[in-house]
Formats: structure tokens, C-alpha cells, sequence
């Protein structure tokens, strides 16, 4: 059993003391490496101020700050914020909004959710059913109706050791033309999707397809979701990726680097006029029936404004995309390497997927990581793909140092 007692920037520690290099910021969360001092700081002061208030009908400063904060960082527009205390938290509170907006407006015909084959949206109940990995479905499929899916876009015939976003796979997003036209527009409230799919093996978007799912979403009245549960706050190196790739969602969930890792805190971003809708009135009354006890918990919201600060003063979304060439070249040289049957990146995330095992599915990726593990470094593993997504503090050398150990970790493995 792999076991981590301690952390400090780039390194954990195993209870015997062991440094071990932090190539995945814990799992896709601590982008100010660990125990960045603003975050600890604002948690330790918080924790004597107030403990715990509720936001149910009454609020906090805090929140309110760092809602403002946030919605200066977000996409155009994307200014209205739901406070959740996970990922799948905030999808779930994504799912809700939508449907609700569209019965707000007299569309309440429109209840299905399009996601994607391969996604990831956390593990509650809409997320699953949204989401597209089957070993998370299989087992509760009976409430995972109402729901469709596009075909992933993952495509190693044609794009295998695509440096950044791959050319080929923009028509992956007529799949979407075809499901609208089969459930018809007045249906459809809402497609999610992962801008790059983190935890099935990081997928990147093909160039064009994002654009022209966000054309369908607007011509059809769809709303989109941009599930920017890792690839917020820098991962890709501008604040969200919806920023990066230049295309806007509807709504936008949030969570890991939020409060760096180090309280649980999700949130979901909406545009001014979709929160407008459900503000009718009176005062009195609860507007959408859904909040969570910890919803804007002043721990949570202490840890977010200390986190801001730390990105903002270490200026580490720009940091992450001036690393990114960097960062390419050392993960494309590990091509050529034994079982290597792609290297892909964007940002500060890297792919490594390796050919199975005979018989063994994931068995060679997991004996990787035992072995990266032993010889000084934390990677990711899913199925037989390998995972890359150090904290946006990582130095050059610790990129060299990152693939060393994996490139001595390949060079042995049966
Ligand atoms: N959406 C996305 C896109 C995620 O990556 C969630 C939702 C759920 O968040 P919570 O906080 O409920 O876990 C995630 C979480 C992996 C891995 O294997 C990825 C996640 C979680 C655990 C493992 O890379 N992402
Ligand atoms: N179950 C019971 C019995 C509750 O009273 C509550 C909240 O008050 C919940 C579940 C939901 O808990 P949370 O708001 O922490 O998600």
C-alpha cells in the first residue's frame, strides 16, 4: 500500500521520510503545490473566526468575495456562482440548473442530457448518467436514463504523437447534429462535456470540434457545459480552458484547483441571464430548490481567496503556459520508448499510453506507477494510460527529472 505522511511544494513524503516528486498536484488539485502559504495561512485565521455559518437565505462575506473574485477570473459573462463541495457536486448542480431554466422559461420539454463516451463528471447519480466510462454505469443503470452520448473523440489511427491539439476529429462533433435531429431540439436541455478528458487518459479536442458543438448548442437553444473540474485555474495555462480554446460555455463547473486542493470546494459558474430567469420573485421564496449544509463553507472560502492570491502572485497560469513547450518536449521524448503507442499534451497535462498487456488490461500501467512510485516519483494511472499533471510551480529541471524516472521506469517494464 502506497502511503504519503507530508507535503511540500513539489514533494510528498512517505511516512518513513521518502521524498517523492508530485508529478500530478495530488490528483489534478494542488496547482500552488502543497502548503502554499496563503492557502494555509487563510484556512488557520478562518478556522478562529468562524467556524462554520449557513447559506441558506443568509450568506458571508467571504463568499461574496470570493464569488466576485471568481467571476472576474471566468469566461465572458459567466458571472453568477453556486458554491458546491465537489466536482460531482457541481455537476449535479450544473444537470439541475438546466433543466430548471428551461422550465422556468416554458420549455420544460427539454430534460434530456447529452454527454460524451469517455467522460468523467464525478459519481453521483446525474454525473454517471452524463458520463461515459462504463464501470462507473454498469452497476446502477437503471437511473441513468434520459440521457445520450457522443462518441469520444479519442482517435490514435490518425492522431497518435499529436504535439498539443490534434488535427484530425473536428467531424466527431456532427455526431451531436445527428442526436439532435433523433430526439429533436425541444428536448435537449443541455450537452457536458470535459474540455480535455482528464480521467479517462487525457483526450484533447481535436481543432474545431469545441467550436462547432458551442455552434449547435446555440443554434438549437441547447445549453453547453464545460466540465472544468482539472482544467481549471491555470491547468492549460490561461485561467480556464474555455478561455484558451476561445469558446464559451452556458455553464461551467469547478472544483480541485479552487481552493488548491486543500478544502473540499466545488462551484458551478452561470451567466447572468440564466440565474435571472429563476429570480421572479418574491423575495421570500427559494428560487431553485437545491443547496448543500457546506455550500460556501468560510473554510472552503478562506482556502478559495488564499488560492487566488497564490496563482495571482506567483503569476503561474502565465507560468504554465511558458512551461509548455518545455513540458512537450520532455514528454514526447519518451516516444520510441518499449509499449509507448502514443505521447500527447497540453498545458501543463501529458499522456502516456502504453500497449496493454495480453490478457491484462491496465496491469502495465499500474506496474509503472509502483515503479515511478519507488523511484521518486507520483504519476496517474488509468487503464493503461499514463497521466501527467504536476503543480504549475514545477521548475524545468524537476521536468527533466519527471521524465527521467519514467524514462528509466519504461526502459525496465516486462
Ligand atoms: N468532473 C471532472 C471532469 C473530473 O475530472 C469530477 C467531475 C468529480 O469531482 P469530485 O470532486 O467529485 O471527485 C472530476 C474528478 C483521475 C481522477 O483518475 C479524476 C478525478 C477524480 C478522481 C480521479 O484522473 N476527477
Ligand atoms: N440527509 C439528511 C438527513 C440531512 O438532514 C441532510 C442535510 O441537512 C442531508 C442528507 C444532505 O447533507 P448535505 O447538505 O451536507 O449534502
Amino acid at each position: 500500500m502506497i502511503t504519503l505522511a507530508r507535503a511540500s511544494g513539489m514533494h510528498y513524503y512517505t511516512p518513513q521520510g521518502r521524498e517523492v516528486l508530485d508529478c500530478v498536484a495530488g490528483l489534478w488539485c494542488v496547482n500552488a503545490g502543497h502548503a502554499n502559504p496563503h492557502v494555509t495561512q487563510a484556512i488557520q485565521n478562518q478556522a478562529a473566526e468562524m467556524d462554520f455559518a449557513p447559506t441558506f437565505q443568509m450568506g458571508h462575506p467571504k463568499a461574496f468575495e470570493l464569488a466576485t473574485q471568481l467571476s472576474k477570473l471566468a469566461p465572458e459573462k459567466l458571472n453568477r456562482i453556486f458554491f458546491t463541495n465537489s466536482g460531482s457536486e457541481a455537476v449535479e448542480t450544473a444537470l439541475k440548473i438546466a433543466l430548471a431554466y428551461h422550465r422556468a422559461r416554458g420549455e420544460g420539454t427539454r430534460t434530456r442530457l447529452i454527454g460524451r463516451e469517455r467522460g468523467y463528471h464525478g459519481v453521483n447519480f446525474g454525473g454517471i448518467s452524463v458520463g461515459g466510462i462504463p464501470g462507473n454505469r454498469k452497476v446502477f443503470g437503471a437511473m441513468v436514463s434520459g440521457t445520450d452520448h457522443l462518441r469520444s473523440t479519442h482517435d490514435l489511427s490518425r492522431n497518435a504523437f499529436s504535439k498539443g491539439q490534434p488535427v484530425h476529429g473536428a467531424e466527431f462533433a456532427d455526431e451531436l447534429e445527428r442526436l439532435i435531429a433523433l430526439h429533436d431540439p425541444s428536448n435537449i436541455a443541455a450537452v457536458i462535456v470535459e474540455l480535455l478528458a482528464g480521467s479517462t487518459g487525457v483526450l484533447i479536442p481535436p481543432q474545431g470540434y469545441l467550436q462547432k458543438i458551442r455552434e449547435l448548442c446555440t443554434r438549437h437553444g441547447i445549453l453547453l457545459i464545460f466540465d472544468e473540474v482539472i482544467t481549471g485555474f491555470g491547468r492549460l495555462g490561461s485561467a480556464f480552458a474555455a478561455q484558451r480554446f476561445g469558446v464559451t460555455p452556458d455553464l461551467m463547473t469547478v472544483a480541485n484547483g479552487i481552493t488548491n486542493g486543500a478544502v473540499p470546494m466545488g462551484a458551478v459558474f452561470a451567466r447572468q441571464d440564466i440565474h435571472d430567469a429563476f429570480m421572479q420573485g418574491p423575495e421570500h421564496m427559494i428560487e431553485f430548490y437545491h443547496g448543500y449544509t457546506y455550500s460556501g463553507h468560510p473554510l472552503a472560502c478562506a482556502a478559495g481567496l488564499g488560492a487566488l492570491r497564490a496563482y495571482e502572485e506567483g503569476e503561474l497560469f502565465d507560468r504554465a503556459a511558458r512551461l509548455e513547450p518545455v513540458f512537450e518536449q520532455a514528454v514526447h521524448s519518451l516516444k520510441g520508448l518499449p509499449h509507448v503507442i502514443d505521447v500527447r499534451n497540453l498545458g501543463l497535462v501529458g499522456g502516456i499510453e502504453l500497449a496493454p498487456r495480453p490478457g491484462a488490461p491496465g496491469r502495465r500501467a499500474y506496474d509503472a506507477f509502483v515503479a515511478a512510485f519507488e523511484d521518486g516519483a507520483l504519476i496517474r494511472v488509468t487503464g493503461d494510460i499514463i497521466a501527467l499533471s504536476p503543480p504549475l510551480i514545477i521548475s524545468e529541471s524537476q521536468i527533466e527529472q519527471m521524465v527521467a524516472v519514467l524514462r528509466r521506469v519504461l526502459s525496465k517494464l516486462p
